[in-house]
């Protein structure tokens, strides 16, 4: 089953949304994930791409997930609660060549039970630097999203290293690599905090769609 084109809008979130987020747990497999029935959004890509950088301008902190230059960085699956609306899972990175295998294996299996296993997962968000084309890593995890029917919105990093007029043309290579359309491919800039809304917009539409309806008093 297909689930595009995701028709994300904008939310109106303002400057100090969300309030109240704080770091559940860290995880080195789905067995140690926190037993939560928050619907969650996880952050998929390659080492370095932007993914804890992403979780933290979303969530207006710093260093609530660690960034750094040095590829590899976030070796555990990472559970973040916002408001207790949403649960963000900050994943590991793949395809950083200098981690020991044994490490990439167990952590190669970790993502992927919690991908396959994890009903509250709602939304996966698939980050691609706009510099690079898509690779067979993003066009396998794609292609495994669409057969299970979850959904996936691609998110385009680091917007602020290429010119403006030079967005679009990224924004649809990287579409027409992933086979998606380009409105399901969001460009995201740090450093400007472009793309948050609609980012947003995503996050809070899959979380609000899978929340119990409110019982009838
Ligand atoms: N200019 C710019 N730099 C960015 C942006 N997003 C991330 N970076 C930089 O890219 C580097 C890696 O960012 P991280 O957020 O740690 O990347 P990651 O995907 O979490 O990496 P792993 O945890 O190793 O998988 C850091 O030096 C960030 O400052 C962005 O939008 N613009
Ligand atoms: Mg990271």
């Amino acid at each position: 089953m297909s689930r595009f084109p995701l028709n994300i809008r904008p939310a109106d979130v303002p400057d100090g949304f969300p309030g109240r987020v704080a770091f559940v747990k860290s995880a080195a497999s789905l067995a140690q994930a926190p037993h939560s029935v928050l619907p969650e959004v996880c952050f998929c890509g390659r080492s370095n791409v932007g993914k804890s950088t992403l979780l933290n301008t979303l969530c207006n902190r710093k260093q609530l997930a660690r960034v750094s230059s040095t590829p590899g960085r976030t070796q555990l699956l990472n559970f973040f609660n916002v408001q207790d609306i949403v649960s963000l899972v900050d994943l590991p990175g793949y395809g950083w060549a200098k981690t020991p295998k044994a490490m990439q294996a167990s952590w190669g299996t970790a993502i992927r039970d919690y991908l396959r296993d994890r009903p509250q997962l709602v939304l996966n968000l698939l980050l691609v630097d706009i510099r690079r084309d898509p690779g067979d890593e993003e066009r396998n995890l794609l292609a495994w999203f669409q057969d299970t029917g979850q959904p996936c919105l691609v998110v385009a990093t680091k917007a602020d290293k290429v010119a403006a007029n030079q967005r679009r043309t990224r924004v649809a290579a990287i579409a027409r690599g992933l086979g998606v359309p380009a409105d399901d491919v969001v460009p995201f800039a740090a450093t400007s905090r472009e793309g948050r809304e609609i980012i947003w917009g995503a996050i809070l539409a899959f979380a609000e769609a899978a929340a119990p309806a409110p019982q009838d008093a």
